[in-house]
């Protein structure tokens, strides 16, 4: 399957000439197929194939059609894409590690577009691999009940609990086009997962917005739903949710995108039985249990080729 993929991408590499071509409205002649085999929502499908001879602004009106949540940073999402042709670019995150040969689960340094680089988590062996871990709890050891900055840039060890960072998140999210997993532990030991084929966050002016969709997996969707997708980041200091009385993240000792309030809440008090105030995820623990381990972790959708 890897070798199969760095082959794809050398012939694709080969095909477009990327380093022959200097003139901005040069044309090309590639075959770029990005997508997951499951649909954006019930009506579109992720599946874009551009063929032959197009100039790169029919392109990009190609990629324009993907999805409307997604219509920021089209110029960085594309030369993104461009840039993983070549292999000998940077890793903008681990999915690029991947495809250089990273094959063992640990911490990182990605260079997503237009930061100087960071340590993350990567996962290699949860489904295919490739996934650049945003979120972890393991044991209840690290504080969650943190403040906007703190969560702005992050907190936590990487080889434990941690928060990577609200402007990663939107660095990497803004880059290309990326799919969403949650990974979860019950109480009773058993896993559950949430796989969602689209998540953006938008950037500090705008709260650290969150938009995801394309549900899939065995926990039920707790998160693309009206009381999560479309709403800023609220933490117990800075209450951007729409509840009027009051601030969700001090309501249920959390930090997350809240409306009025939620149903997931997986930033909230570790081992909490106490009403919507652990680490929920409705659809599997309900609102008095807390799940006890939790990944949450995104993958471009570049991955999925053929
Ligand atoms: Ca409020």
């Amino acid at each position: 399957m890897k070798a199969s993929v760095i082959l794809f991408l050398l012939l694709v590499k080969t095909i477009l000439g990327i380093s022959k071509c200097s003139e901005p409205s040069c044309h090309f002649n590639p075959i770029i197929q990005i997508g997951t085999e499951s649909s954006l929502n019930t009506e579109k499908k992720h599946t874009v194939t551009v063929t032959s001879q197009l100039p790169v602004d029919q392109v990009k009106q190609i990629f324009e059609n993907v999805s409307s949540v997604l219509l920021d940073n089209q110029n960085v999402r594309f030369q993104n894409l461009l840039k993983l042709l070549d292999l000998n670019s940077k890793p903008t995150d681990c999915q690029d590690l991947q495809l250089l040969g990273s094959a063992t689960s640990g911490v990182y340094k990605i260079f997503p577009t237009g930061t100087s680089g960071f340590l993350v988590r990567c996962d290699h062996e949860t489904e295919d691999g490739g996934w650049t871990v945003f979120q972890r709890r393991t044991d209840g050891k690290e504080d969650f009940y943190r403040g906007w900055f703190d969560y702005q840039v992050g907190f936590g060890n990487l080889n434990g609990e941690f928060w990577l960072g609200n402007q990663q998140l939107h660095m990497m999210t803004s880059q290309g086009w990326y799919e969403l997993r949650v990974d979860m532990i019950l109480i009773n030991g058993s896993r559950v997962f949430a796989k969602y084929n689209v998540i953006d966050v938008k950037g500090i002016d705008e709260y650290y917005r969150i938009f995801v969709d394309g549900y899939s997996g065995t926990a039920g969707d707790s998160l693309s739903t009206d009381r999560h997708s479309g709403h800023n980041f609220t933490t117990q200091d800075r209450d951007n949710d729409i509840y009027e009385p009051g601030n969700c993240a001090q309501m249920f000792h959390g930090a997350w995108w809240y409306e009025k309030c939620h149903s997931s809440n997986l930033n909230g008090l570790y081992g909490s039985t106490e009403y919507a105030k652990g680490l929920t995820w409705v659809t599997s623990t309900g609102y008095y249990q807390s799940v006890s381990g939790t990944e949450m972790k995104v993958r471009r959708w570049m991955h999925k080729k053929t």
